[in-house]
């Protein structure tokens, strides 16, 4: 018997009341793809078996530099952030997993977690390790950087924390590490450039050689922040050298906020597919920097963008497609359950929109360098309102047609306000 935060019957009713404005859509929506040769069924089946991972960290508020703005009701531990998961599963659908972080994450007894996360019908995705940050009591100070320190102490304790969350993940049933670091100098001169990276891929060496065999290890590459000169692996070319010398278990992650403005990110996806690196996504969006804005919320053109290149990696799979996909945003402004399923809905979007494209026909159109129409063949996938395909793999696969109202009327952030124990003030990006 699984546990369900939000009353069945409430989503039965809800969903009762926009049932036939979504048959009407669904219906024509499905006679407008059937005239381009396309089965609707056959979308909304691909629609249901698509998943993306929710970030346990991601279930707070998060803040900026300057302020955080708690929200009453918030989780206050893992616990709870895994009862907020359930929610946003239950209702949207798309996200059975749920990404931890150690040793934000901790708790006595992994197989206890995970059988809770179970009793949701929740399961672990990837554990994400932390040395960007120092814990009370720790021997050794990150300030001046963890797996690339130029101190064999520090390196050392990074690389154990590393093994901590791969012997951690077993428990929880995961089979991914994702590593990021936030090593880099704020000073020209601070540090040699090439050797902090020797470091790192030699430290990082120590962490690969403790993955069981069915395991991958994800490093995540970021511009800047927090050093501000040079970070380590700040960029897929890093990220790219680091994962090849380490071996075939470990890819690269991309998050889509750790780039400059106006990167062809779907380009650099294509480039480590053709390298067979492409592990996996952290989905967020941003104007300026590592906004860690809401997925597809400033611009959902290159969402779209990079869901057509993995469209086409899975056409072309040459070494393999297998990516993790998570999300990895802050909420500082909204209800993080409602900013959740507001973005796995847009992310489940994209992957729709991306199976639209006439991928012959695009072929086609670039070998014979027709521009104009090889773009309009994009666009006309980008163009198509998918919303009824999402609402009807949701409805069919118990979750709710109208998320927004029905978690709304579900009161559930009220009844955690008083249910839980309040969080403090303070700043600090998570
Ligand atoms: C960071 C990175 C990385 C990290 C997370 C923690 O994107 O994924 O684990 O956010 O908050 O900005
Ligand atoms: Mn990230
Ligand atoms: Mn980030």
């Amino acid at each position: 018997m699984q546990t369900t935060p939000i009353s069945t019957d409430l989503i039965a009713e809800s969903n009762a009341r926009n049932m036939a404005a979504l048959e009407d859509d669904y219906a024509a929506l499905g006679r407008k793809l059937e005239r381009r040769g396309i089965a609707i069924e056959a979308v909304t089946d691909k629609a249901k078996g698509w998943e993306v991972a929710v970030p346990s960290w991601g279930a707070g508020r998060g803040g900026t530099r300057f302020a955080k703005f708690p929200l009453a009701g918030e989780p206050t531990n893992i616990h709870e952030k895994l009862e907020d998961c359930a929610v946003i599963q239950q209702l949207g659908r798309t996200t059975p997993g749920v990404s931890p972080h150690f040793p934000w994450d901790c708790v006595e007894d992994y197989g206890a977690l995970r059988e809770e996360a179970a009793s949701y019908g929740l399961h672990f995705d990837a554990v994400n390790s932390n040395t960007f940050q120092d814990q009370p009591g720790q021997a050794q100070t990150y300030a001046t950087g963890s797996l690339s320190s130029t101190l064999e102490a520090t390196r050392q304790q990074a690389v154990e924390h590393n093994i901590d969350c791969i012997e951690i993940g077993k428990q929880l049933g995961s089979s991914l590490l994702t590593v990021w670091v936030g090593d880099g100098t704020n000073f020209p001169g601070q540090q040699d450039l090439g050797r902090s990276f020797d470091r790192y891929v030699e430290a990082a060496a120590q962490v690969y050689a403790a993955l069981p065999d069915d395991w991958q290890m994800m490093l995540e590459h970021k511009m800047f922040e927090p050093a501000f000169y040079s970070s380590v692996i700040s960029d897929w070319g890093s990220s790219l050298m680091a994962a090849q010398e380490l071996g075939d278990k470990c890819k690269c992650l991309v998050d889509l906020g750790h780039h400059a403005p106006n990167v062809n990110i779907e380009q650099i996806v294509a480039r480590l597919h053709r390298a067979g690196k492409l592990g996996g996504f952290h989905f967020n969006d941003s104007k300026y920097g590592d906004d860690d804005l809401d997925s597809g919320s400033i611009n959902p053109h290159q969402l779209f963008l990079v869901f057509n290149e993995l469209a086409e990696a899975e056409a072309d799979p040459r070494h393999g497609f297998d990516p993790a996909y998570m999300i990895d945003q802050s909420h500082n402004v909204t209800d993080p359950i409602e900013s959740m399923l507001s973005s796995a809905e847009a992310i489940a979007g994209c992957h729709v929109r991306a199976q639209l494209v006439d991928r012959d026909a695009l072929r086609a159109a670039q070998q014979d360098n027709d521009v104009m129409l090889a773009f309009r063949t994009l666009r006309a996938a980008y163009e198509t309102d998918v919303g009824p395909i999402l609402a009807m793999a949701r409805l069919e696969q118990g979750g709710a047609i109208d998320w927004l109202s029905t978690y709304r009327a579900s009161k559930y952030r009220e009844r955690k306000a008083q249910e839980r124990k309040a969080v403090g003030l303070g700043a600090g990006i998570v």
